[in-house]
């Protein structure tokens, strides 16, 4: 089966040019003016469009077990929502419950997964610690794919990794070659916040944004930068969304050190406002951790992706219903954290940041693909347009409009957090694994067609770190 695109600019992280593009299976295996054409192709004119690599969102829940209820969103309705929006691949996230085996956890999750219409990855959370862990870490990296391990520094008395969790799990996979990543609060302030405001009668969402301030934020990313720099591990952070820890990131990276950062498109373009709306379930919509936050951390967002101190945007899509966030009617520390996102985050991208002059289309494809598939070590198959690379793409109508609405979303709820928002540029076609999945408004995918993608560790990455922490090896005084 070939699929042939012809007469559109390709658009990739580093370079714009006009050319066909035709994929078999599911690769592209020619790129140019394409004039023999193979008899069995199916022909998309892309004349006056632009193609990008299809979206890679580094950091969505679909159908987590979390706060006491299961995201909205399963693997087939979040996936199919991220191709009406141009994203090709998810990574996903394995969320053992402490004392719970990882491997019993991933091959739950995988079959859960089974579903999607998109392909997908995980990464797996260190949610408590022994020699099983340890155990565990090594086979999911050496047999699984896995390269990545997350941890989440906030949700006290239930996944909330401690310091010396971080300590053992982040040398770990210094040791394994995997990446360590975090959720950047501290957990104990939340916790004592929380309580705070509770007993002092505030507990409707507004009081969500204070029990969660930017120090706290700030607090835990220069904690955990300090930690990865003197194992000598690398450390990725999710959801930056205050200038501390934005502050934090380039200090670190200005000193040498390998830390990333990823930014979610809602903390980039939402602001803390929704928490006053005087509509308790419209506030409660907006509920998700890191908050919402005062317009000057967007600008200073915006800055750190501008200065490349963020590299990857994400949207963190944890889907929760009106009837899941009424869980928290008398007490806002109940509200299940998350929104959604997954279909709207390169549209917003495209109309904040390219429309608005801020980051240029390139930028834009290095920040919604090319990024994550570098560090997460899927590129070139994926993130990029070559010869050889999978053919998941993205065909952008840049004279197109949307104005983005609960009402047509594809996410199983009933609320955006972009209500509203008018956009100049949209995803009109989602080829995935060389197939149409989403063309012209209509969803051509089946579920089960997305593939789980194997991330193996990237060794040169690793024998290059491991060789500078030998180097700043202090000798033993003979004595
Ligand atoms: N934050 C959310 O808002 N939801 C899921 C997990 C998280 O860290
Ligand atoms: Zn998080
Ligand atoms: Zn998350």
């Amino acid at each position: 089966m070939s699929l042939l695109i012809k007469g559109g600019t390709i658009v990739t992280h580093e370079e714009t040019f006009k050319a066909d593009i035709l994929c078999k299976d599911n690769k592209i295996v020619e790129i140019g003016s394409i004039s023999n054409i193979p008899k069995d192709a199916e022909i998309i004119d892309a004349t006056g469009k632009l193609i990008m690599p299809g979206g890679i969102d580094p950091h969505t829940h679909m159908q987590l077990p979390f706060m006491g209820t299961v995201a909205k969103d399963d693997f087939a309705s979040g996936t199919v929502a991220a191709l009406a929006g141009g994203t090709t691949t998810i990574i996903d996230f394995v969320i053992p419950n402490p004392q719970q085996s990882l491997m019993e956890a991933y091959k739950q999750w995988r079959e859960w997964a089974e579903k999607a219409h998109s392909n997908y990855t995980f990464h797996v959370a260190i949610t408590w610690w022994d020699e099983s862990v340890s155990k565990d870490m090594a086979t999911l990296t050496e047999e699984y794919g896995v390269n990545s391990f997350k941890h989440f520094m906030a949700y006290k008395n239930a996944i909330m990794a401690t310091d010396d969790i971080l300590v053992s799990s982040f040398t770990r996979c210094l040791e394994l070659g995997a990446v360590p990543t975090v959720h950047a609060e501290n957990g104990e302030l939340v916790y004592h916040l929380q309580n705070k405001l509770l007993a002092e009668g505030m507990t409707g969402p507004e009081a969500h944004p204070l029990s969660r301030p930017s120090s706290v934020e700030g607090e835990a990313a220069n904690r955990a930068i300090s930690i990865a720099n003197t194992l000598g591990a690398p450390i990725y952070l999710v959801h930056v969304s205050t200038e501390e820890a934005v502050d934090a990131i380039r200090y670190a990276k200005d000193k040498g050190h390998t830390v990333f950062g990823e930014v979610l498109a809602g903390h980039l373009t939402v602001d803390e406002s929704v928490y006053q709306n005087t509509d308790w379930a419209t506030a409660a919509a907006h509920v998700m951790s890191p908050p919402f936050r005062p317009k000057k951390h967007q600008d200073a967002l915006w800055n750190g992706v501008q200065a490349g101190t963020l590299q990857t945007t994400a949207t963190d899509h944890c889907a929760f219903c009106a009837e899941q966030k009424a869980m928290g009617k008398d007490n806002f520390a109940m509200i299940p954290n998350g929104t959604a996102g997954v279909e709207e985050r390169m549209m917003v991208l495209w109309e904040k940041g390219v429309n608005a002059g801020k980051i240029t289309p390139n930028e834009f494809v290095a920040l919604t693909s090319t990024n994550s598939a570098k560090i997460f070590n899927m590129y070139p198959n994926k993130g990029c347009i070559r010869v050889g690379s999978d053919a998941d793409l993205v065909i952008w109508n840049p004279e197109a409009t949307k104005t983005i609405s609960a009402k047509t979303h594809h996410s199983n709820i009933e609320h955006s957090v972009y209500e509203g928002m008018e956009i100049n540029g949209v995803p009109e076609t989602t080829i995935c694994n060389g197939k149409l999945a989403w063309h012209n408004n209509t969803l051509l995918s089946k579920s089960g067609d997305g593939k789980y993608i194997d991330r193996p560790t990237y060794a040169p990455f690793y024998e290059s770190l491991k060789k500078r922490k030998e180097l700043n090896k202090p000798l033993a005084v003979k004595r």
